[in-house]
């Protein structure tokens, strides 16, 4: 895998340049201190969250269970009050608990006028706003989110690492059919089991508070936090009709036929998916290829085949 540090940032600009350069073209960039320019940016300190949010009841997630790997669905593994939650990330321990996707606007409708979606992604989701929370070291692994949606992921407390690939990647990093996870870790690729990973190439992208990332739709992204933190993502629905469609797609019919399977099949379901994602990979690779060791591979193939056939073994 080859990653790219010397990644994109610029300043906030207007609405319509952010549309021509980045949106049209669906590349990533760094916004440098967007997030400072709306209420939030200097109201919200962990404290005041804390305060104006503790008692809120919310799902956390706990990253030492591994049971949801074979799925794109997740559900909280455990409920607790806000304030309790930011405790763990305060007292600087090593808890792997994190807030995934939680909508405290919903609950705090207040927050909204501290941090409305910014004019950059204003649309028909721009009343969505999520909330992730972290300790320090949190990982959250490496997956696209499943509605295919752009996304604008603006970080106010704390660092956070984040490894963004393209969509194009996919079967290099062994996607899970019916499903927006791999199991690769990015961290110690093993280019034995997944020699596909050779082939992909990342950028990293490290965000301070105030940083807004803007994420492709489609693009996979696996998060380190470097201190314990939170962010809050907005979305943009996906600007090609494949992506509308990939998204509708696995919501609709992928997502539910997974979970589904997950309970008839269990482990044996994500074997399968785990073999079928290696033939993606293998295809894929073969694509990669010279021509003319393409050519000669096939045609070693042919003959190997016709003398089986001519001799019967
Ligand atoms: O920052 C995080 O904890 C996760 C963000 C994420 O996965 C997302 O915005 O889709």
């Amino acid at each position: 895998m080859k990653l790219n540090k010397n990644v994109e940032i610029i300043d906030p600009i207007s609405a319509r340049d952010f549309n021509e350069r980045y949106l049209k073209p669906q590349r990533p960039v760094l916004i440098k201190g967007l997030g400072k320019h709306y209420p939030a940016g200097d109201k919200w300190t962990i404290d005041f969250l804390k305060e104006y949010c503790g008692d809120v009841s919310v799902g956390i997630f706990d990253n030492n269970k591994t049971g949801s790997s074979a799925s794109a669905y997740t559900k909280p593994d455990m409920e607790m009050k806000f304030s309790e939650y930011v405790d763990t990330i305060t007292t600087g321990g090593s808890s792997n608990l994190r807030m995934f996707l939680f909508n405290m606007f919903k609950r705090k409708p207040g927050l909204r006028d501290d941090f409305p979606c910014p004019y950059l992604f204003k649309g028909i989701l721009g009343k969505i706003g999520y909330m992730f929370f972290g300790c320090e070291n949190t990982k959250v692994r490496i997956h696209q989110d499943i509605d295919m949606s752009n996304v604008l992921l603006t970080q106010f407390y704390g660092r956070k690492r984040v490894v963004l690939i393209s969509p194009e990647y996919s079967d290099f990093l062994y996607r899970l059919p019916f499903n927006t996870y791999s199991l690769v870790d990015l961290d110690n690729p093993d280019y034995i089991k997944y020699p596909g990973l050779r082939y992909v190439k990342a950028d990293e992208f490290i965000l301070e508070p105030g940083d807004s990332l803007y994420m492709p739709s489609g693009y996979w992204h696996y998060i380190t936090y470097l201190d314990g933190g939170f962010a809050v993502s907005y979305r943009k629905i996906a600007q090609s009709l494949k992506m509308k469609f990939l998204g509708l797609l696995y919501l609709a019919f992928y997502m539910p036929f997974d979970k589904l399977m997950n309970k008839l099949m269990g482990a044996k379901w994500l074997a399968k998916k785990e073999q079928m994602a290696e033939v993606r990979a293998n295809k894929a690779m073969e694509r990669k290829l010279p021509r003319a060791v393409s050519l000669k591979r096939s045609r070693e193939e042919k003959s190997y085949y016709n003398t089986q056939l001519r001799t019967g073994h």
